[in-house]
Protein backbone atom coordinates (compact mmCIF):
# COMPACT_ATOMS: atom_id res chain seq x y z
CA UNK A 1 0.00 0.00 0.00
CA UNK A 2 1.52 3.24 -1.08
CA UNK A 3 1.09 6.53 0.85
CA UNK A 4 -2.29 7.73 -1.82
CA UNK A 5 -3.85 4.59 -1.38
CA UNK A 6 -3.21 5.09 2.86
CA UNK A 7 -5.05 8.42 2.39
CA UNK A 8 -7.83 7.37 0.58
CA UNK A 9 -8.80 4.76 3.16
CA UNK A 10 -8.32 6.74 5.70
CA UNK A 11 -10.74 9.15 3.83
CA UNK A 12 -13.40 6.22 3.54
CA UNK A 13 -12.94 5.22 6.97
CA UNK A 14 -14.03 8.58 8.45
CA UNK A 15 -16.57 8.75 5.47
CA UNK A 16 -17.99 5.29 6.53
CA UNK A 17 -17.96 6.37 10.26
CA UNK A 18 -20.62 8.64 9.46
CA UNK A 19 -22.99 10.98 10.86
CA UNK A 20 -25.35 7.99 12.04
CA UNK A 21 -22.95 6.91 14.28
CA UNK A 22 -22.57 3.28 12.88
CA UNK A 23 -19.24 1.94 11.07
CA UNK A 24 -19.92 -0.15 8.14
CA UNK A 25 -17.41 -2.39 7.17
CA UNK A 26 -18.72 -3.38 3.95
CA UNK A 27 -18.04 -1.42 0.78
CA UNK A 28 -21.28 0.52 0.60
CA UNK A 29 -21.37 3.72 -1.51
CA UNK A 30 -24.56 5.15 -0.71
CA UNK A 31 -24.26 4.94 2.83
CA UNK A 32 -25.48 8.34 2.96
CA UNK A 33 -28.85 7.69 1.10
CA UNK A 34 -31.97 8.05 3.79
CA UNK A 35 -35.45 7.42 3.28
CA UNK A 36 -36.93 8.62 2.02
CA UNK A 37 -34.44 9.78 -0.70
CA UNK A 38 -34.27 14.02 0.10
CA UNK A 39 -33.30 15.27 -3.57
CA UNK A 40 -30.64 17.37 -2.15
CA UNK A 41 -28.41 16.46 0.25
CA UNK A 42 -26.47 19.37 1.34
CA UNK A 43 -23.29 19.05 3.23
CA UNK A 44 -23.06 15.45 2.53
CA UNK A 45 -19.87 13.80 1.43
CA UNK A 46 -20.51 12.56 -1.98
CA UNK A 47 -21.13 14.46 -5.02
CA UNK A 48 -24.49 14.15 -5.92
CA UNK A 49 -25.60 15.45 -9.19
CA UNK A 50 -27.79 12.79 -10.84
CA UNK A 51 -24.75 12.43 -13.48
CA UNK A 52 -22.12 11.10 -10.61
CA UNK A 53 -22.20 8.81 -8.28
CA UNK A 54 -22.88 4.61 -8.28
CA UNK A 55 -25.76 4.08 -10.75
CA UNK A 56 -28.49 2.49 -8.98
CA UNK A 57 -32.54 2.85 -10.95
CA UNK A 58 -33.47 6.32 -10.32
CA UNK A 59 -30.68 6.50 -7.58
CA UNK A 60 -32.68 4.68 -5.35
CA UNK A 61 -30.92 3.83 -2.11
CA UNK A 62 -28.34 0.04 -2.97
CA UNK A 63 -29.75 -2.68 -0.56
CA UNK A 64 -27.77 -6.06 -0.71
CA UNK A 65 -31.43 -7.51 -0.45
CA UNK A 66 -30.54 -11.22 -1.18
CA UNK A 67 -27.18 -11.16 0.98
CA UNK A 68 -25.93 -9.07 4.41
CA UNK A 69 -29.03 -6.72 4.39
CA UNK A 70 -31.88 -9.40 3.87
CA UNK A 71 -32.57 -8.03 7.18
CA UNK A 72 -33.81 -4.36 5.61
CA UNK A 73 -37.78 -4.46 4.59
CA UNK A 74 -39.28 -2.50 1.69
CA UNK A 75 -42.15 -1.91 -0.38
CA UNK A 76 -40.98 -1.78 -3.54
CA UNK A 77 -37.89 -3.52 -5.27
CA UNK A 78 -36.05 -2.91 -8.13
CA UNK A 79 -33.97 -6.11 -9.18
CA UNK A 80 -31.88 -7.23 -12.34
CA UNK A 81 -32.40 -10.46 -13.93
CA UNK A 82 -29.43 -10.74 -16.09
CA UNK A 83 -30.22 -13.41 -18.66
CA UNK A 84 -30.03 -13.84 -22.16
CA UNK A 85 -29.27 -17.27 -22.95
CA UNK A 86 -33.13 -17.66 -24.14
CA UNK A 87 -32.69 -15.46 -27.17
CA UNK A 88 -33.89 -16.41 -30.52
CA UNK A 89 -32.40 -13.32 -32.52
CA UNK A 90 -30.19 -10.42 -31.20
CA UNK A 91 -28.51 -11.43 -27.65
CA UNK A 92 -27.44 -8.44 -25.31
CA UNK A 93 -30.16 -8.50 -22.98
CA UNK A 94 -27.61 -9.64 -20.43
CA UNK A 95 -26.76 -5.72 -20.16
CA UNK A 96 -30.53 -4.58 -19.57
CA UNK A 97 -30.35 -3.81 -16.03
CA UNK A 98 -27.52 -1.80 -16.22
CA UNK A 99 -28.62 0.00 -18.98
CA UNK A 100 -31.92 0.71 -17.65
CA UNK A 101 -30.29 1.41 -14.89
CA UNK A 102 -28.41 4.17 -16.73
CA UNK A 103 -31.36 5.61 -18.45
CA UNK A 104 -32.93 6.00 -15.74
CA UNK A 105 -30.49 8.17 -13.78
CA UNK A 106 -32.57 11.67 -14.63
CA UNK A 107 -36.02 10.25 -12.90
CA UNK A 108 -35.67 12.46 -10.08
CA UNK A 109 -34.11 15.71 -11.59
CA UNK A 110 -37.17 17.70 -10.97
CA UNK A 111 -38.10 15.91 -7.87
CA UNK A 112 -40.10 12.73 -9.76
CA UNK A 113 -43.94 14.08 -9.38
CA UNK A 114 -45.76 12.30 -11.87
CA UNK A 115 -48.17 15.20 -12.93
CA UNK A 116 -51.23 13.10 -15.53
CA UNK A 117 -50.79 10.80 -12.08
CA UNK A 118 -51.11 13.41 -9.20
CA UNK A 119 -48.20 11.36 -7.13
CA UNK A 120 -44.72 11.34 -6.26
CA UNK A 121 -43.58 7.47 -5.85
CA UNK A 122 -40.32 8.50 -4.32
CA UNK A 123 -41.72 10.59 -1.56
CA UNK A 124 -45.29 8.88 -1.06
CA UNK A 125 -44.01 7.38 2.11
CA UNK A 126 -43.17 3.91 0.66
CA UNK A 127 -40.05 2.46 1.00
CA UNK A 128 -38.30 1.68 -2.31
CA UNK A 129 -35.00 0.12 -3.28
CA UNK A 130 -32.61 -1.06 -5.70
CA UNK A 131 -31.92 -4.90 -4.57
CA UNK A 132 -28.64 -5.13 -7.61
CA UNK A 133 -29.00 -7.73 -9.27
CA UNK A 134 -29.65 -11.94 -9.02
CA UNK A 135 -26.93 -13.77 -9.49
CA UNK A 136 -27.74 -15.81 -12.99
CA UNK A 137 -25.18 -18.23 -14.85
CA UNK A 138 -24.76 -17.82 -18.47
CA UNK A 139 -23.50 -21.38 -18.64
CA UNK A 140 -26.51 -23.22 -17.77
CA UNK A 141 -30.50 -22.21 -18.86
CA UNK A 142 -32.00 -24.39 -16.31
CA UNK A 143 -29.77 -23.63 -13.40
CA UNK A 144 -30.25 -19.69 -14.53
CA UNK A 145 -33.78 -19.83 -14.78
CA UNK A 146 -33.99 -21.52 -11.05
CA UNK A 147 -31.79 -18.79 -9.64
CA UNK A 148 -34.24 -16.17 -10.98
CA UNK A 149 -37.09 -18.24 -9.55
CA UNK A 150 -34.97 -18.00 -5.92
CA UNK A 151 -33.86 -14.76 -5.81
CA UNK A 152 -37.49 -13.16 -6.42
CA UNK A 153 -39.50 -15.41 -4.32
CA UNK A 154 -37.17 -14.23 -1.72
CA UNK A 155 -37.78 -11.06 -2.10
CA UNK A 156 -41.72 -11.44 -2.53
CA UNK A 157 -42.03 -14.17 0.25
CA UNK A 158 -41.30 -11.09 2.52
CA UNK A 159 -43.26 -8.81 4.85
CA UNK A 160 -43.79 -4.85 3.00
CA UNK A 161 -42.43 -2.63 5.19
CA UNK A 162 -45.68 -0.13 5.60
CA UNK A 163 -49.08 -1.53 6.71
CA UNK A 164 -51.88 -1.54 4.24
CA UNK A 165 -53.64 1.32 6.41
CA UNK A 166 -57.03 1.81 5.78
CA UNK A 167 -59.05 2.35 2.27
CA UNK A 168 -59.08 5.76 0.96
CA UNK A 169 -62.95 6.00 -0.13
CA UNK A 170 -64.65 3.69 3.12
CA UNK A 171 -62.15 4.32 5.59
CA UNK A 172 -62.16 0.48 6.71
CA UNK A 173 -59.18 -1.56 7.41
CA UNK A 174 -57.78 -2.78 4.20
CA UNK A 175 -56.67 -6.78 3.84
CA UNK A 176 -53.78 -8.63 1.78
CA UNK A 177 -55.04 -9.58 -1.69
CA UNK A 178 -51.94 -12.63 -1.60
CA UNK A 179 -52.98 -16.73 -0.92
CA UNK A 180 -51.39 -16.66 2.94
CA UNK A 181 -52.90 -13.38 4.11
CA UNK A 182 -49.56 -11.66 4.06
CA UNK A 183 -48.71 -8.20 2.72
CA UNK A 184 -46.00 -9.01 0.35
CA UNK A 185 -44.03 -6.45 -0.83
CA UNK A 186 -43.72 -5.83 -4.67
CA UNK A 187 -40.51 -6.35 -6.98
CA UNK A 188 -40.11 -4.93 -10.62
CA UNK A 189 -37.71 -7.20 -12.10
CA UNK A 190 -35.03 -5.55 -14.81
CA UNK A 191 -34.36 -8.24 -17.52
CA UNK A 192 -32.96 -9.79 -19.30
CA UNK A 193 -34.64 -11.49 -21.93
CA UNK A 194 -38.26 -12.48 -21.81
CA UNK A 195 -37.61 -16.40 -20.92
CA UNK A 196 -37.40 -15.23 -17.29
CA UNK A 197 -40.78 -14.67 -16.76
CA UNK A 198 -41.54 -18.50 -16.36
CA UNK A 199 -39.68 -18.30 -13.16
CA UNK A 200 -41.22 -14.74 -12.01
CA UNK A 201 -44.54 -16.65 -12.55
CA UNK A 202 -43.95 -19.52 -10.37
CA UNK A 203 -42.72 -17.17 -7.74
CA UNK A 204 -46.01 -15.05 -8.60
CA UNK A 205 -47.90 -18.36 -7.75
CA UNK A 206 -46.84 -18.79 -4.46
CA UNK A 207 -47.87 -15.61 -2.97
CA UNK A 208 -50.53 -15.07 -5.34
CA UNK A 209 -51.90 -18.33 -7.18
CA UNK A 210 -52.41 -18.45 -10.54
CA UNK A 211 -52.61 -14.39 -11.91
CA UNK A 212 -54.01 -12.50 -14.34
CA UNK A 213 -51.40 -11.57 -16.55
CA UNK A 214 -50.83 -7.67 -18.96
CA UNK A 215 -48.32 -8.38 -21.28
CA UNK A 216 -47.14 -5.68 -23.49
CA UNK A 217 -45.27 -7.06 -26.91
CA UNK A 218 -45.00 -7.21 -30.45
CA UNK A 219 -45.01 -11.13 -30.23
CA UNK A 220 -47.41 -13.76 -29.02
CA UNK A 221 -44.58 -15.38 -26.70
CA UNK A 222 -47.35 -18.44 -26.25
CA UNK A 223 -46.17 -20.34 -28.97
CA UNK A 224 -45.68 -24.17 -28.88
CA UNK A 225 -41.84 -25.27 -28.98
CA UNK A 226 -42.59 -26.96 -32.17
CA UNK A 227 -43.84 -24.04 -33.78
CA UNK A 228 -41.20 -21.64 -32.69
CA UNK A 229 -38.12 -22.80 -34.02
CA UNK A 230 -38.27 -26.61 -32.86
CA UNK A 231 -36.35 -27.47 -30.02
CA UNK A 232 -33.41 -30.10 -29.89
CA UNK A 233 -33.70 -30.65 -25.95
CA UNK A 234 -36.00 -30.06 -23.53
CA UNK A 235 -34.19 -27.52 -22.14
CA UNK A 236 -34.27 -25.50 -26.01
CA UNK A 237 -37.86 -26.07 -25.42
CA UNK A 238 -37.94 -23.19 -22.79
CA UNK A 239 -37.18 -20.09 -24.50
CA UNK A 240 -38.31 -16.13 -24.95
CA UNK A 241 -40.86 -17.28 -27.31
CA UNK A 242 -42.23 -20.00 -25.70
CA UNK A 243 -42.43 -19.50 -21.68
CA UNK A 244 -45.83 -18.87 -21.87
CA UNK A 245 -46.68 -21.72 -23.42
CA UNK A 246 -44.96 -23.68 -20.23
CA UNK A 247 -46.63 -20.77 -17.70
CA UNK A 248 -50.00 -21.30 -19.29
CA UNK A 249 -49.58 -25.46 -18.85
CA UNK A 250 -48.29 -25.17 -15.24
CA UNK A 251 -51.43 -23.28 -14.30
CA UNK A 252 -49.77 -20.00 -13.89
CA UNK A 253 -51.48 -18.08 -15.76
CA UNK A 254 -55.56 -17.21 -14.81
CA UNK A 255 -57.57 -18.54 -18.07
CA UNK A 256 -59.36 -16.09 -19.82
CA UNK A 257 -58.62 -12.71 -17.85
CA UNK A 258 -54.97 -12.09 -19.02
CA UNK A 259 -54.29 -9.82 -22.18
CA UNK A 260 -51.81 -9.21 -24.80
CA UNK A 261 -51.02 -5.62 -26.02
CA UNK A 262 -49.38 -4.24 -28.88
CA UNK A 263 -49.38 -7.58 -30.92
CA UNK A 264 -47.96 -7.26 -34.47
CA UNK A 265 -46.01 -10.48 -35.34
CA UNK A 266 -46.31 -12.69 -38.19
CA UNK A 267 -47.20 -15.67 -37.49
CA UNK A 268 -46.40 -19.58 -38.68
CA UNK A 269 -49.93 -19.05 -39.35
CA UNK A 270 -53.80 -18.58 -38.04
CA UNK A 271 -53.50 -21.71 -35.68
CA UNK A 272 -50.87 -19.84 -33.19
CA UNK A 273 -54.07 -17.51 -32.75
CA UNK A 274 -55.85 -20.93 -31.57
CA UNK A 275 -52.92 -21.86 -29.49
CA UNK A 276 -52.61 -18.49 -27.83
CA UNK A 277 -56.49 -19.01 -26.64
CA UNK A 278 -56.20 -21.84 -25.39
CA UNK A 279 -53.17 -20.91 -23.60
CA UNK A 280 -56.21 -18.04 -21.67
CA UNK A 281 -55.06 -14.47 -23.35
CA UNK A 282 -57.06 -12.28 -25.21
CA UNK A 283 -55.30 -9.72 -27.65
CA UNK A 284 -55.03 -6.37 -28.71
CA UNK A 285 -53.24 -5.52 -32.22
CA UNK A 286 -50.92 -3.05 -32.62
CA UNK A 287 -52.69 -1.34 -35.25
CA UNK A 288 -55.65 -1.45 -33.34
CA UNK A 289 -54.63 2.36 -32.27
CA UNK A 290 -55.77 3.71 -34.98
CA UNK A 291 -59.23 2.84 -34.80
CA UNK A 292 -59.94 2.44 -30.87
CA UNK A 293 -56.90 4.66 -29.64
CA UNK A 294 -55.54 4.69 -25.73
CA UNK A 295 -58.58 5.13 -24.56
CA UNK A 296 -60.17 2.28 -26.22
CA UNK A 297 -56.74 -0.43 -25.61
CA UNK A 298 -57.56 0.78 -22.21
CA UNK A 299 -61.05 -0.19 -21.67
CA UNK A 300 -60.31 -3.41 -23.39
CA UNK A 301 -57.29 -4.22 -20.64
CA UNK A 302 -59.49 -3.18 -17.85
CA UNK A 303 -62.38 -5.14 -18.86
CA UNK A 304 -60.46 -8.04 -19.36
CA UNK A 305 -58.63 -8.16 -16.25
CA UNK A 306 -61.32 -6.97 -13.76
CA UNK A 307 -59.55 -5.61 -10.20
CA UNK A 308 -58.22 -8.61 -9.30
CA UNK A 309 -54.33 -9.00 -8.75
CA UNK A 310 -52.50 -8.37 -11.83
CA UNK A 311 -48.91 -8.98 -13.41
CA UNK A 312 -47.29 -6.68 -15.58
CA UNK A 313 -44.92 -7.71 -18.20
CA UNK A 314 -43.53 -5.22 -20.74
CA UNK A 315 -41.47 -6.50 -23.60
CA UNK A 316 -40.00 -3.04 -24.83
CA UNK A 317 -40.48 -3.99 -28.18
CA UNK A 318 -44.01 -2.86 -27.38
CA UNK A 319 -42.66 0.13 -28.29
CA UNK A 320 -41.80 1.01 -32.18
CA UNK A 321 -38.30 0.35 -33.00
CA UNK A 322 -38.25 4.25 -33.84
CA UNK A 323 -38.04 5.03 -30.34
CA UNK A 324 -36.57 1.91 -28.94
CA UNK A 325 -34.20 0.43 -31.29
CA UNK A 326 -32.33 -1.81 -28.73
CA UNK A 327 -33.97 -4.98 -28.40
CA UNK A 328 -33.67 -9.14 -29.15
CA UNK A 329 -36.79 -9.32 -31.78
CA UNK A 330 -37.37 -5.56 -33.31
CA UNK A 331 -41.10 -5.04 -35.29
CA UNK A 332 -41.77 -1.89 -37.08
CA UNK A 333 -45.82 -0.50 -36.88
CA UNK A 334 -45.24 -0.19 -33.08
CA UNK A 335 -46.78 2.36 -30.20
CA UNK A 336 -44.83 5.38 -29.84
CA UNK A 337 -43.31 5.83 -26.01
CA UNK A 338 -46.09 8.36 -25.88
CA UNK A 339 -48.73 6.43 -26.35
CA UNK A 340 -47.44 3.23 -24.10
CA UNK A 341 -47.13 5.74 -21.15
CA UNK A 342 -50.57 6.86 -21.50
CA UNK A 343 -51.81 3.04 -21.61
CA UNK A 344 -49.40 2.10 -18.79
CA UNK A 345 -51.41 5.52 -16.74
CA UNK A 346 -54.89 4.06 -17.52
CA UNK A 347 -54.47 1.00 -15.28
CA UNK A 348 -54.49 3.64 -12.80
CA UNK A 349 -56.13 1.48 -9.79
CA UNK A 350 -55.70 -1.97 -11.24
CA UNK A 351 -54.00 -4.11 -8.09
CA UNK A 352 -50.59 -4.55 -10.00
CA UNK A 353 -48.55 -7.11 -7.48
CA UNK A 354 -45.24 -7.23 -9.50
CA UNK A 355 -43.58 -6.38 -13.09
CA UNK A 356 -41.25 -6.72 -15.36
CA UNK A 357 -39.33 -4.72 -18.09
CA UNK A 358 -38.06 -7.32 -20.52
CA UNK A 359 -35.87 -7.43 -24.14
CA UNK A 360 -33.69 -3.96 -23.38
CA UNK A 361 -30.46 -5.11 -24.76
CA UNK A 362 -28.41 -1.83 -24.77
CA UNK A 363 -25.45 -2.82 -27.62
CA UNK A 364 -27.90 -1.95 -30.14
CA UNK A 365 -29.05 1.60 -28.69
CA UNK A 366 -28.21 4.66 -30.42
CA UNK A 367 -25.62 6.67 -28.28
CA UNK A 368 -28.58 9.01 -27.33
CA UNK A 369 -29.57 6.32 -24.57
CA UNK A 370 -33.23 6.07 -26.38
CA UNK A 371 -34.30 2.96 -25.35
CA UNK A 372 -32.98 2.29 -21.90
CA UNK A 373 -34.39 5.92 -21.44
CA UNK A 374 -37.44 4.86 -22.65
CA UNK A 375 -37.62 1.21 -20.54
CA UNK A 376 -36.41 3.71 -17.70
CA UNK A 377 -39.62 6.05 -17.66
CA UNK A 378 -42.14 3.31 -18.93
CA UNK A 379 -41.14 2.12 -15.27
CA UNK A 380 -41.93 5.61 -14.13
CA UNK A 381 -45.11 5.22 -14.73
CA UNK A 382 -45.72 1.39 -13.65
CA UNK A 383 -44.04 3.01 -10.07
CA UNK A 384 -46.24 5.57 -9.70
CA UNK A 385 -49.24 3.56 -10.26
CA UNK A 386 -48.13 1.27 -7.69
CA UNK A 387 -47.98 3.65 -5.24
CA UNK A 388 -51.38 5.37 -5.90
CA UNK A 389 -52.64 1.95 -5.26
CA UNK A 390 -52.14 -0.59 -2.28
CA UNK A 391 -52.42 -4.42 -2.75
CA UNK A 392 -55.70 -4.69 -0.49
CA UNK A 393 -59.10 -5.43 -0.63
CA UNK A 394 -61.59 -3.66 2.32
CA UNK A 395 -62.88 -6.22 4.99
CA UNK A 396 -66.53 -6.75 5.24
CA UNK A 397 -67.58 -7.00 8.62
C1 LIG B 1 -58.81 2.04 10.21
O1 LIG B 1 -59.94 1.22 10.26
C2 LIG B 1 -60.10 0.53 11.49
C3 LIG B 1 -61.32 -0.41 11.40
O2 LIG B 1 -61.68 -0.69 10.08
C4 LIG B 1 -60.29 1.53 12.61
O3 LIG B 1 -60.37 0.86 13.87
C5 LIG B 1 -59.11 2.50 12.63
O4 LIG B 1 -59.34 3.54 13.56
C6 LIG B 1 -58.90 3.13 11.25
N1 LIG B 1 -57.71 3.94 11.28
C7 LIG B 1 -57.70 5.18 10.79
C8 LIG B 1 -56.37 5.88 10.87
O5 LIG B 1 -58.66 5.71 10.31
C1 LIG C 1 -58.83 -21.92 -21.25
O1 LIG C 1 -60.20 -21.88 -21.56
C2 LIG C 1 -60.47 -22.24 -22.90
C3 LIG C 1 -61.94 -21.98 -23.17
O2 LIG C 1 -62.75 -22.49 -22.15
C4 LIG C 1 -60.07 -23.69 -23.11
O3 LIG C 1 -60.29 -24.06 -24.46
C5 LIG C 1 -58.59 -23.84 -22.79
O4 LIG C 1 -58.20 -25.18 -22.89
C6 LIG C 1 -58.26 -23.32 -21.40
N1 LIG C 1 -56.82 -23.30 -21.25
C7 LIG C 1 -56.21 -23.74 -20.17
C8 LIG C 1 -54.72 -23.64 -20.16
O5 LIG C 1 -56.79 -24.21 -19.21
MN1 LIG D 1 -41.46 -11.01 -25.60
Amino acid sequence: MNLFSLLVSALVFVVVEGHDGHHHDDQMPLNYVKFPQPIYRVGEVTADAIFSGITTFAKLPWVQCLTRESHIPFDIAFIGAPFDTGTSYRPGARFGPAGIRAGSRRLTLYGGYNVPLQVNPFNSGLRIVDCGDIPVTPYDNKFAIQQIENGHKSLLQREAYSPLGNDTVSGKQLSPISLDGKHHPRVVTLGGDHTIVLPLLRSIYSAYGPISVIHFDSHLDTWKPSVFGGAPSEQAAINHGTYFYWASREGLINNGTSIHGAIRTTLSGPEDYDNDDESGFKRIEAREIDTIGTAGIIEKIRQTVGDGPVYLSIDIDSIDPAFAPATGTPETGGWSTRELRTILRGLDGLKIVSADIVEVAPAYDTNAELTTMAAADVLFEVLSVMAKTPLGKVVED
